[in-house]
């Protein structure tokens, strides 16, 4: 009898410590970047630790959809990249992790004071700003004018030539909405979008999507982060990426662990490592061209640089707010996404 409970005790203590042994080799990520920065840091990450990455690419509202949902069983440890608002709104929700990263006093001030706004809840991993690149060849054909203010993209002559998010999945595309609310103001913002939808031939998934498109000359224009425009000129396509003369907004990329993450001090490890400035330096590689959070990160030659572009003083405290989220979106999908083509 005390053989046989030894013996469970035994098998109990063998199966606890295996389970532990195997929970402390992986991490559960979801990475809201291009694909192939997403690869390129699960692949260096798994060289520098003995962790296995598990990581599904998302867009950034699909990734803070998909957090909410599983919220009672978390499946996923960290979420790290995309858009700064969703991870806002789920630091605001109590879905993701405080932590204080020992790398925080190294990032900017604008990495830092994501995570400060959100009780730490979330950090600023890089920033880039919103604009659009344009397909040269398509509009040099067709003798279109280079559209540089948001006011030229209603020209009846770019009908069809146009191409951006869904703001419901796209992180991007909530930052577009967002931003035009900022400039305009709410209802004009919607009036703009409306006399805008005359001229989009899709609203796609992913907020990259739109300029990849025109730089395979499947559409002439993509709405779209610039640092992925300039992502296509460097690929060799014939796109020009354009700052909007009446100002515009940006993100502030972030990283986030999920709450009640099974694999917490892994994702703590991914947190900490992907804040140095090599790994940082190293995303330029991959052809990911926004501006890193550590400070002494090396600023890609690529990168378009925020001295030189019309920034508004993005709001992130109330467009990272969940109700607003739902406020703006639901006006979206009534006024826009219900008449689109
Ligand atoms: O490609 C890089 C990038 O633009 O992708 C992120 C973006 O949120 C992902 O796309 P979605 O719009 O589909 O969410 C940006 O954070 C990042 O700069």
């Amino acid at each position: 009898m005390r053989l046989k409970l030894l013996s469970t005790l035994l098998f109990a203590g063998t199966s606890l410590a295996a389970g532990s042994a195997m929970a402390a080799g992986e991490l559960n990520l979801i990475c809201a970047a291009d694909v192939v920065i997403c690869e390129q840091m699960k692949g260096d990450f798994e060289k520098a630790h003995d962790i296995k990455v598990n990581m599904v690419r998302m867009s950034s509202g699909e990734a803070y959809a998909k957090i909410r949902a599983e919220a009672r069983n978390p499946k996923t440890d960290l979420w790290w990249a995309g858009t700064g608002d969703p991870h806002l709104q789920a630091a605001s929700e109590g879905l993701t992790e405080e932590y204080k990263s020992p790398m925080l006093d190294q990032l900017q001030d604008w990495a830092k004071n994501q995570a400060e706004s959100s009780g730490f809840k979330t950090v600023g991993v890089y920033a880039g700003a919103l604009g659009w690149g344009y397909n040269t060849e398509i509009f040099k054909q067709k003798g279109y004018k280079e559209p540089v203010c948001w006011a030229d993209l209603l020209a009846p002559e770019l009908k069809g030539e146009i191409q951006i998010a869904n703001p419901n999945s796209s992180g991007t595309a909530y930052t577009a909405l967002a931003s035009l609310v900022q400039i305009m103001g709410e209802d004009k913002a919607f009036e703009y979008l409306k006399s805008l939808n005359a001229n989009i031939s899709q609203y796609t998934k992913s907020g990259s999507a739109p300029v990849k498109a025109a730089a395979r000359g499947e559409t002439g224009l993509g709405i779209v982060f610039m640092h992925d425009a300039v992502a296509q000129t460097a690929e060799g396509f014939p796109v020009k990426s354009i700052a909007p003369c009446e100002g515009t907004g940006y993100e502030i990329g972030s990283m986030s662990i999920v709450k009640g993450a099974r694999n917490m001090e892994n994702a703590k490890t991914w947190y900490d490592w992907s804040l140095q400035p090599e790994v940082q330096s190293r995303m330029k590689d991959a052809k990911s061209f926004q501006l890193p959070s550590n400070k002494t990160a090396e600023i890609p030659k690529e990168a378009p640089r925020f001295e030189d572009i019309k920034l508004i003083d993005y709001d992130f405290k109330t467009y990272g707010d969940p109700e607003k989220r739902k406020v703006l979106l639901e006006r979206w999908d009534r006024e826009i996404g219900a008449v689109a083509n």
